[in-house]
């Protein structure tokens, strides 16, 4: 039998593990159309996206102007869901609303 100081440990945990794992966040962005009213927009990132009416405002005209612009970042569940309350809520009001999402 090896000496005790060179006979490996047991029942000692030498590091503490992680055992959370950090969630995958989503981009979620809003897509510009012809159609959809500003103020149906601004109203959608204030309500879904919880931005102020100045946020609102200044995200929906990056939108407007660019194209596409970053509503909020989500973990994919959350994003999920809120795609498809902004898809419903546009479709209950008769715009052609979109949005997507892609991984961080
Ligand atoms: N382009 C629209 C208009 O001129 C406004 C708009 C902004 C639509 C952002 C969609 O995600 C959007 N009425």
């Amino acid at each position: 039998m090896a000496p005790k100081d060179q006979q490996p440990q047991r029942g000692v945990m030498e590091k503490t593990r992680q055992k959370t794992t950090k969630p995958s966040m989503y981009k979620v962005f809003l897509l510009n159309d012809d159609y959809t009213t500003m103020e149906f927009v601004v109203e959608i990132l204030e309500r879904i996206f919880g931005k102020s009416k100045v946020e609102a405002t200044q995200v929906m005209l990056h939108v407007h102007r660019n194209g596409k612009g970053l509503a909020g970042i989500y973990p994919r569940d959350i994003a999920e869901t809120k795609i498809a309350q902004v898809h419903s809520l546009a479709r209950d009001n008769g715009f052609p609303l979109k949005c997507d999402m892609e991984k961080e």
